[in-house]
């Protein structure tokens, strides 16, 4: 992996080396706004709240006994591939390997969602990471803020997973330990890391990585709108050969790269 950033921990995959559908662990990137949490399982619990019909907490061995599925999905930040913009972005320079593709295990959120059983007026699904920091630049809200990010009730019910293991193996601290969202075809700010609260509201989310963090101006009807950025656009990316690379002439040459 190459480091980009210490602390927090911000770790690129070295795209080049791209050989299978499947990213290893040690090469999965890792994205983080603050530094990562020490969380034990023993006293690690889920609080589900808001418009729900009761208020429930969930630890490690309730969530365990939910029926387990997998699904192999896709995780790339918003911000891969910055460095290569004109004019300049301020935020991590990522160049091609803030990506990854990975088998999740886990249980569906909806599962989860329906144990506290969804009120008539519930919208949005709040999930938020037991880490937490202070934002530096401004705009910026006063004090500590956890990383946070909220999914429609839709998305929610529809293919998102509570994730415990990635490839087999148990999530790694830097990937969420004990448990994370998978949020299929979304960019990776969806998929949030040592999630620790669920919160059901009536009203749109605008935390700080829903509204001035990954976030865009779109310009549909009318005045341009703060939207914030969900699925994820097609692209495809060439893996082999490097930007660098000298290719020698007259021979054959196997171009990889990935969709
Ligand atoms: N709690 C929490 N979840 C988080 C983040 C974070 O900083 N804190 N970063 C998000 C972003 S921006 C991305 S791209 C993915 C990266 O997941 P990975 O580190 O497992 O590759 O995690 C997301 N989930
Ligand atoms: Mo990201």
């Amino acid at each position: 992996l190459i480091l980009r950033q210490s602390q927090p921990l911000n770790l690129e995959s070295p795209f080049g080396a791209l050989d299978g559908f499947i990213t290893r662990n040690e090469n999965f990137f890792v994205r983080c706004h603050f530094p990562i949490p020490e969380i034990s399982r023993d006293t690690w619990r889920l609080k589900i709240t808001g418009e729900v019909q009761r208020a429930i907490e969930l630890n490690w061995d309730d969530l365990r006994a939910m029926p387990e599925t997998s699904v192999t999905a896709t995780i790339e930040c918003a911000g891969n591939g910055r460095v290569f913009l004109t004019p300049h972005v301020e935020g991590a320079q990522w160049e091609r390997g803030a990506v990854g593709n990975a088998e999740w295990t886990g249980v569906r959120l909806t599962e989860v969602l329906q144990r506290a059983g969804l009120t008539a007026s519930a919208r949005e699904v709040i999930l938020s990471g037991a880490d937490r920091g202070e934002i530096e630049s401004p705009p910026r809200p006063g004090g500590e803020i956890h990383y946070a990010r909220s999914l429609s009730v839709a998305k929610a019910n529809d293919d998102v997973l509570l994730a415990w293991r990635m490839n087999g193996q148990e999530l790694s601290p830097a990937h969420g330990f004990p448990l994370r969202a998978i949020v299929p075809g979304w960019y990776g700010m969806a998929a949030v890391k040592w999630l620790s609260a669920i919160t059901v509201t009536a009203e749109p989310f605008h935390g700080y990585y829903q509204s001035v963090d990954y976030a865009y101006w779109q310009r549909e009807s009318g005045a341009p709108s703060l939207v914030p950025i969900t699925a994820m656009q097609v692209k495809a990316q060439i893996a082999r050969p490097d930007p660098a690379e000298q290719v020698p002439v007259g021979q054959s040459y196997l171009v990889r790269g990935a969709a």
